[in-house]
């Protein structure tokens, strides 16, 4: 079985995840790769469905364990129905966030143990970690700046106040120290144009 290549996007919001996540798509289509551009949570019909339940804002709270919970349940959708094929056909697959997000939201975050965490991503998807992750890494009020710069009604998560997010980004920049041949951080408060030479390098290099 020939095995595509996995990339994930992180960062906090605003970081520019999705931007970067089709420059990458189109980068590759660019050179005759085929690549599918994906995100969590959600990516299929049933997962994007989860994705509603977790982000929209509502009066009944959702306790950490059941976000927890919802986003590994996503995962497990996606996965089987997107992410294992593609791979399996031998196609990139560039998804815009994936359990490192539930490591830092959830986790450094949230508070959630970071054993069940790590026993759940066991579970849902094994021996099956991306080849390469880009964290987009900038400041967080330069991260919310621009995510409320968009002017879209905010999610449960960006309703969220700074030192949550602070706490996001320093569980990321943990993850990087502690995975440097997979996890490369890119400091994301560059010009766009200098933050995709970068991820160019990383494809160049992955291809
Ligand atoms: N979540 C998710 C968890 O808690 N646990 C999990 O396991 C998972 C998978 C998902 C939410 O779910 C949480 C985390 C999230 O809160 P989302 O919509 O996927 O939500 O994620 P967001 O981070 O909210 O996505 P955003 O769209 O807000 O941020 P992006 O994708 O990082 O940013 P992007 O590309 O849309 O860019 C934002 C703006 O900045 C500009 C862009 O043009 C755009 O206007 N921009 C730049 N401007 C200047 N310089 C640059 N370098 C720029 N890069 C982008």
């Amino acid at each position: 079985m020939s095995l595509g290549r996995f990339l994930t996007l992180e960062g906090i919001e605003g970081a520019g995840k999705s931007t970067v996540a089709r420059f990458a798509h189109e980068w590759l289509s660019a050179r005759g790769v085929r690549a599918v551009l994906t995100r969590e949570p959600g990516g299929t019909p049933l997962a994007e469905r989860v994705r509603e339940i977790v982000l929209q804002p509502g009066s009944e709270p959702v306790p950490s364990e059941a976000e927890l919970l919802l986003m590994f349940a996503a995962r497990a959708i996606h996965l089987a129905s997107l992410i294992r094929p593609a791979l399996a056909r031998g196609e990139w697959v560039i998804c815009d966030r994936f359990t490192d997000a539930t490591r830092a939201y959830q986790g450094a975050g949230r508070g959630v143990a970071e054993d069940l965490i790590e026993r759940l991503a066991a579970v849902v998807h094994g021996d099956l970690w991306p080849d390469r992750t880009v964290l987009l890494d900038l400041p967080v009020r330069e991260g919310l700046a621009r995510a409320r710069g968009r002017g879209a009604a905010a999610d449960r998560f960006e309703q969220e106040r700074e030192p949550f997010f602070e706490r996001v980004r320093e569980g990321y920049l943990a993850l990087a120290a502690q995975e440097p041949s997979r996890i490369w951080r890119i400091d994301a408060s560059q010009p766009l144009e200098a933050v995709e030479r970068e991820v160019a390098e990383i494809l160049a290099a992955m291809l």
